[in-house]
């Protein structure tokens, strides 16, 4: 583990790391307390879809011993993108100027954000992958390694991307970034929720860097990963792809 950095992000403006959780029980409170150590200026934001297992009251309990830990409770489980997409629009009225997507699970390691945020400097969205010299995945079953480089293999290709990590979900946006991919009009409930916004990001011509990350797969608690989270992905990056094609037979872009 890397020691906390001495330097400041003051440069790039007011960050806010944005978990969302759904039953983490075990492990909002650890992933919070590594991401104030790691990088002590960042603000974290936990989106909590009421999580059964007491999750939100958790979280509640930490924000009131450190004021630079909110909480957002939202009514009910509805999908990582729908809570992201709150947690970006709640950190940009409250003045953040960079936003962090990070999981509960410790999957994304707090003490490599120093990392995504130093590239931010000299980009416009910054992806943690997985898939580049350097990137690496610890304690992954075969299947879920073939389904990830599978599924970042397919939308690169289906989307003409040129990103490794298209599925990954440890990312740093500038907040221009946000508000000018159009993220009112981001449908994805799922995982494929990563995928829209990296292709977003480059069709509005935003400047995207992939900086090596070590995902290391969950200690406590369970995936939320379903066939339906794949299905929709499948279905949703097939269908941008063939109107990307006749988008650009026709002259069309995508809205
Ligand atoms: N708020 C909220 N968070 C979710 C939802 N589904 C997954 N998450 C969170 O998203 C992160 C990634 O989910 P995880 O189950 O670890 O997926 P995996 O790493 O792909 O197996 C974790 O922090 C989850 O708690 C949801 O419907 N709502
Ligand atoms: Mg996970």
């Amino acid at each position: 583990m890397t020691a906390p950095q001495e330097t400041s992000f003051a440069d790039l403006g007011k960050v806010l790391v944005i978990i969302p959780t759904y039953n983490e029980i075990e492990n909002v409170e650890r992933i919070v307390s590594r991401v104030r150590a790691a990088v002590p200026e960042v603000h974290v934001l936990v989106a909590d879809d009421n999580s059964p297992d007491g999750t939100g009251e958790a979280a509640d309990k930490i924000a009131k011993e450190d004021g630079n830990v909110h909480v957002m409770h939202r009514k009910g489980k509805e999908g990582l993108g729908a809570a992201y997409l709150a947690g970006f629009r709640w950190g940009i009225d409250n003045g953040y100027d960079v936003l962090v997507e990070m999981d509960a699970d410790g999957s994304h390691q707090p003490e490599e954000l120093y990392r995504l945020l130093t590239a931010l400097r000299g980009a416009d969205l910054v992806l943690g992958s997985r898939w580049v010299p350097g990137g690496k995945v610890v304690n992954w079953p075969k299947s879920r390694l073939m389904l990830s480089r599978g599924g970042s293999t397919y939308s690169r290709l289906m989307l003409g991307v040129p990103i490794r990590d298209v599925t990954g979900g440890y990312r740093a946006f500038r907040k221009e970034t946000l508000l000018g991919l159009g993220m009112d009009q981001v449908a994805s409930a799922g995982y494929c929720f990563q995928v829209d916004l990296a292709f977003r990001s480059v069709s509005s011509g935003f400047k995207v860097a992939e900086v090596p990350i070590t995902f290391v797969e969950r200690e406590h608690g369970a995936s939320k990963m379903s066939k339906n989270i794949v299905v929709e992905a499948l279905w949703r990056v097939t269908v941008w792809g063939v109107q990307a094609r006749l988008g650009k037979l026709t002259g069309k872009k995508r809205k």
